[in-house]
């Protein structure tokens, strides 16, 4: 991929020098800054997670739209600036890119949207905390995130903690296999459920070591195998949450969430909101540890894959 071939990107220099040296470079997601957790703990956690990705030996590219460009890479004041407006940021997903560029405004990118920004920059190793994916009730909402589209069609790799038990587990498993998307378990066998270790699913793939998902990825782009990896890092034990009482709040929050009617793109931001608020902040600490656990993953991925070219 050529880069700045986009006329509506912008990479900024550190990123575009480190990709043009083949050196590892790890992308990362806005809407989780603006809609995934309050300010200013969302502004200090975008910060400690790219000070992560340079101490692991990678350069980070957090991915926005500012006044309509696309952007790999924001400076420190854009991220705080960013951080400070939250929700009044438009939440991008693929669908939304057109319209929030052609009227030079502000976008969050989801995670589908940053893979594709990320994929125009030739960035091919993401981190994030969550992935969206099938809703519970799917069957009468029909809300199935537009990230496992995007994890279908797109050539990135994304690190997460796993499937959060907001969603329907299972059945956003079963939907990755029907799209032909990888789920690989680092150092473990079950997936991990975000906010625990583990859950009752068991991984596609277990993989050890980076070198290994590394090797896997540069297989799969050799053959031309178009379409994303899920690389699902489970939280650090000192950090995750009892599975029983996390359950029990999340439950409670999507009967919230039915009986108040939110629906669509505002689900994910309020069911993340009100479990902060029914764990006293403790799903937000671990949901920040998380994201630098996978920040640190995702950087060894990157230099893993720079040796392979
Ligand atoms: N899960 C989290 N935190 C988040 C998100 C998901 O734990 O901030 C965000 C990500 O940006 C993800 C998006 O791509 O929510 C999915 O939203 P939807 O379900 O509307 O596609
Ligand atoms: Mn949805």
């Amino acid at each position: 991929m050529p880069l700045s071939a986009n006329r509506y990107l912008d990479i900024a220099p550190e990123v575009s020098r480190a990709l043009r040296d083949g050196e590892p470079v790890v992308a990362l997601e806005s809407t989780i800054i603006s809609h995934g957790m309050p300010h200013p703990e969302n502004v200090e956690m975008a910060l400690r997670v790219e000070r992560t990705v340079r101490d692991s030996g990678a350069v980070p590219a957090t991915i926005a739209i500012l006044g309509g460009r696309l952007k790999a890479g924001l400076t420190t004041d854009e991220i705080r600036r960013f951080g400070e407006r939250g929700q009044a940021i438009i939440k991008t997903s693929r669908r939304d890119i057109p319209f929030v560029v052609s009227r030079g405004e502000d976008g969050a990118t989801t995670v589908a949207a940053s893979m594709i920004v990320a994929a125009m920059a030739g960035i091919r190793v993401f981190a994030t905390g969550g992935i969206g994916g099938v809703h519970r009730g799917v069957n009468e909402t029909m809300d199935i995130s537009a990230d496992l589209e995007e994890l279908a069609r797109t050539d990135v790799a994304v690190v997460c903690a796993g499937v959060k038990s907001v969603l329907d587990i299972g059945r956003t498993l079963e939907y990755l296999e029907t799209k032909g998307v990888p789920v690989v378990g680092y150092c473990t066998d079950d997936l991990p459920a975000f906010f625990s270790a583990s859950s009752s699913f068991r991984v596609d793939y277990r993989a050890d070591t980076p070198a290994d998902i590394a090797a896997a990825l540069q297989a799969k782009r050799d053959m031309g195998l178009s379409g994303g990896m899920v690389i699902a890092n489970p939280i650090p034990d000192a950090h995750a949450l009892d599975s029983g009482e996390i359950d029990a709040v999340i439950a409670d929050a999507i009967a919230d969430m039915e009986e108040l009617g939110v629906t669509g793109k505002d689900t994910t931001p309020f069911l993340l909101a009100r479990i902060a608020e029914r764990t006293e902040g403790r799903s937000l600490d671990a949901n920040i540890e998380l994201v630098v656990n996978n920040a640190r993953l995702a950087a060894e991925i990157a230099a893993a894959l720079s040796t392979q070219q």
